[in-house]
């Protein structure tokens, strides 16, 4: 399902709003996925600490979140302006794409605890498809 031009000016929109959060919201929600997804540690096996406190979580859900914002310019070509990103999780890190789906509910999940009053049904229609885009994106160089 590709993205209307409402549904790219709504998450801009919403995504000016969340701007000063965006680093809780990541860390919040690479926290919440390694719990609620426990097959999702395996990929950061490497760290020495995978609780939700951990500075090497906070610091990594900061990076992802931003790469996540990175991306909200990019809405006009997803698949171009991830390509390395993508390549990067399928031949380097070689994450099974079926993971980013978690990863999305839980900043989905972090994204309305955090902001209930703006997290409308209108704003939540627009960034599950900005995200559904995103993945699918994310997935494209796995081939
Ligand atoms: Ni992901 C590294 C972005 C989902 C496992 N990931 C990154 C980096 C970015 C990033 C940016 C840093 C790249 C670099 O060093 O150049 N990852 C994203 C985004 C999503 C995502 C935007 C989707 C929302 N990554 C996932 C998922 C997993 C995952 C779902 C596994 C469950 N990513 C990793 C791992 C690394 C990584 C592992 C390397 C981490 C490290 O530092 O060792």
């Amino acid at each position: 399902m590709s993205l209307t031009a409402k549904d790219k000016s709504t998450v801009k929109t919403f995504w000016g709003k969340i701007a000063g959060k965006t680093d809780e919201l990541g860390a919040e929600a690479l926290g919440r996925m390694l719990i609620v997804y426990p097959q999702t540690k395996t990929y950061f096996s490497h760290w020495a600490d995978l609780s939700p406190s951990s500075a090497q979580v906070r610091k990594h859900g900061k990076t992802i979140m931003g790469a996540v914002t990175d991306a909200v310019g990019k809405m006009d070509d997803l698949c171009g302006g991830l390509a390395s990103l993508s390549e990067l999780h399928a031949s380097k890190l070689r994450v099974d794409p079926a993971n980013f789906k978690f990863l999305f509910h839980c900043i989905m999940v972090a994204i309305a605890l955090y902001f209930p009053g703006d997290y409308t049904p209108e704003v939540q229609v627009s960034v599950e498809k900005f995200f559904q885009n995103l993945a699918f994106a994310l997935s494209d160089k796995y081939r």
